[in-house]
This record gives C-alpha cells, sequence and structure tokens, in this order.
C-alpha cells in the first residue's frame, strides 16, 4: 500500500500491466481517456439475482446507541467513491465501475475449524437470523485516510457463537473469495490470493467487532465488499476484510495478506497508533475523505475505552 497521494498516479500503470487487457480492449473499444480499465472500457455488468423483498426491507435497521460515533457522516460519494479492493483494483478511485463485473449473489459464508457447529451459511439467511442494526464507526486506512460511515449489519460474535467454538480456537481466520475472471488483479502472482485476514479470538468476540451487510442505508454495494465484510473499527483498515467466503477458528495465528507481503510495514495486531509511524509515512495524522479536513490520528481511532481491556 501507499499514502494516498503518490498511489493514485501509479496505481492506474500497475493495473494495466497486470490486467492483461487485450483482449479486452478488442471487445468493448472504448475512447483512450484514461490509463488502465478507463482505456479499453470498464468490465461488463454482472446480472444478478435480486435480493429478496424482506432482505431490502430490514435495511438499514435501527441505529446503534451503544456503538458509534457522534461525528459528521462522510459524504456517501466520497465513500463510495474512493477506497481499496485490491482484487479488481489498485486505483482508489476507479472502484465502483472497476467492481461492476463482480457476481456477489448469490452468496454462502463457510464456517469451519475448530467449532462443534460448522455450516455454510446463505448471506441472506444470515440476515434474517442476527438482523440488522446500524452502526456509525470511524474507519481509518493505514494510507492516512479515514471516513465517518454507517455500517449496516451484526456482530460477528452472533456468528461465532451460533457455530460453538471448541477451547481450541484460538484465532479467527478470514477468507475472500477467488475469481479471476472477475477480479482482474487476482490474475497478478504479486499477490497471494485470495485476499485473507485473521483476529485474535477475543478480538474477533469484542462487541465492536462487526459483520457489515449493508453501508448508507442499503444492502452493501459490490465496491465496499459486497454481499458481507468484516469492520474492526480500532484497528486500520486492511483488517476489515471485503467479500467474506470464508471464516475458520484455528488454534494458530494465522498468516494475513499484507503481513506476508510486507512484515515490516503491516503487524497482525494492526492497531491505529498515532505515535507509530508506517516506515514510510507517518500515522500522526489522517485526511478525511470528502471534506479533506486534516484531523489529528486517535490512539486505537478513537476506540481506546472499549478494546483496552484487550491489551493489558
Ligand atoms: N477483500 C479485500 N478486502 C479489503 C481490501 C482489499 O483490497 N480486498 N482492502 C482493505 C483496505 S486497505 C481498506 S482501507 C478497506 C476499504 O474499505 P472501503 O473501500 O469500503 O472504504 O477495505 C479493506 N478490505
Ligand atoms: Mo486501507
Amino acid at each position: 500500500m501507499e499514502p494516498t497521494e503518490p498511489r493514485v498516479f501509479f496505481g492506474r500503470r500497475r493495473w494495466l500491466r497486470a490486467a492483461g487487457l487485450g483482449a479486452i480492449s478488442l471487445a468493448s473499444g472504448g475512447a483512450a481517456t484514461w490509463l488502465g480499465y478507463r482505456r479499453f472500457g470498464p468490465p461488463p455488468v454482472a446480472v444478478l439475482p435480486p435480493i429478496p423483498a424482506d432482505v431490502t426491507a430490514a435495511f438499514p435497521g435501527a441505529r446503534s446507541s451503544r456503538f458509534g460515533v457522534d461525528e459528521a457522516l462522510t459524504a456517501r460519494e466520497a465513500a463510495d467513491g474512493y477506497g481499496n479492493f485490491f482484487e479488481f483494483s489498485e486505483d482508489k478511485e476507479g472502484l465502483v465501475e472497476a467492481t461492476r463485473g463482480f457476481v456477489h449473489r448469490p452468496w454462502a459464508v463457510e464456517v469451519r475449524g475448530e467449532c462443534h457447529r460448522p455450516g455454510t451459511f446463505d448471506v441472506w439467511d444470515l440476515v434474517r437470523r442476527f438482523g440488522v442494526e446500524e452502526r456509525v464507526y470511524r474507519h481509518r486506512c493505514v494510507e492516512a485516510w479515514a471516513m465517518v460511515v454507517p455500517w449496516s449489519g451484526f456482530p460477528l460474535r452472533a456468528l461465532i457463537d451460533a457455530v460453538a467454538p471448541t477451547s481450541r480456537a484460538r484465532f479467527v481466520r478470514f477468507v475472500s473469495f477467488h475469481a479471476p475472471r472477475q477480479a482482474p488483479n487476482q490474475r497478478s502472482t504479486r499477490f497471494a490470493w485470495p485476499y485473507h485476514e485473521g483476529l485474535r479470538i477475543d478480538e474477533a468476540t469484542h462487541p465492536l467487532a462487526f459483520l457489515a451487510t449493508g453501508v448508507y442505508g442499503e444492502p452493501l454495494p459490490a465496491a465496499h465488499g459486497a454481499p458481507i465484510r468484516l469492520v474492526v473499527p480500532w484497528k486500520y483498515g486492511f483488517k476489515s476484510m471485503k467479500s467474506i467466503a470464508r471464516i475458520e477458528l484455528v488454534r494458530e495465528r494465522p498468516p494475513t495478506f499484507w503481513s506476508t507481503i510486507a512484515p515490516a510495514e503491516y503487524d497482525f495486531a494492526a492497531n491505529v497508533d498515532p505515535m507509530t509511524p508506517h516506515p514510510r509515512w507517518s500515522q500522526a495524522t489522517e485526511r478525511m475523505l470528502g471534506t479533506g479536513e486534516l484531523r489529528a490520528t486517535q490512539l486505537m481511532n478513537g476506540y481506546v475505552d472499549e478494546v483496552a481491556s484487550l491489551y493489558t
């Protein structure tokens, strides 16, 4: 990853190299306006089954008064238009277009490993079973941009409890999807796909750890990690893995996507800390999406009172 400014430029060139776009350019033509997919036209739009009406009706859910911050929300256009989803593009600004070919319905999440009741759960059944509440959380990317967004979803703990972990379950491993035909950057061997992450089990069962199925009042759009993604607001954003395909309860600390690529730059815990600079940039301040406001980074992204007991 790179701090925000330089990669907006470099990201497009790498995308072009990684994606092998010859065939796409023949198929879709399109005026050369940009490097990357913009030059050839965006990927074809995926045809998806509709979301069941009872599921749609559950959003946004009641806003939580216990879990949330009383801060101005980031404008939806700003949060939707900018982010990281490396499977599709290294261009942070083009995610809505880059993800439009993503087939994220129907979708199931497999939960397995050290538990008594493993299973494969249809995502809309999870919504029906565990419900939808809305939580306004701060999000802090390791690249020093930040936002405040209303996620809808349910506590990760609800799903973990439902599968009844054994006493040997000490960590939780998260694995995203693997679909190189839909996600062009998964054809690049620079990364160990699929994206994978991990938490200690006490972190994963902390009340703030959340499985988001929606944002800004609606089911998650592709670019935000449809149809279900992790949200761990006191940690750098790369821990909040998008588009979860599998959750494993494991005995040993699992390797993670970014710590494997650059162990000196991204550690397993990845708790937001203004005093510990990234090797290539400071973490003392953050830039708010939308307004561009520069703010002081907060320890544990402002959640220190809630999570301090995890790290004594
Ligand atoms: N599968 C997957 N999940 C991911 C990423 C990714 O590249 N792939 N990027 C992470 C990073 S670095 C951040 S900051 C957030 C961004 O989430 P947003 O685009 O919804 O703001 O997603 C995280 N989850
Ligand atoms: Mo990030």
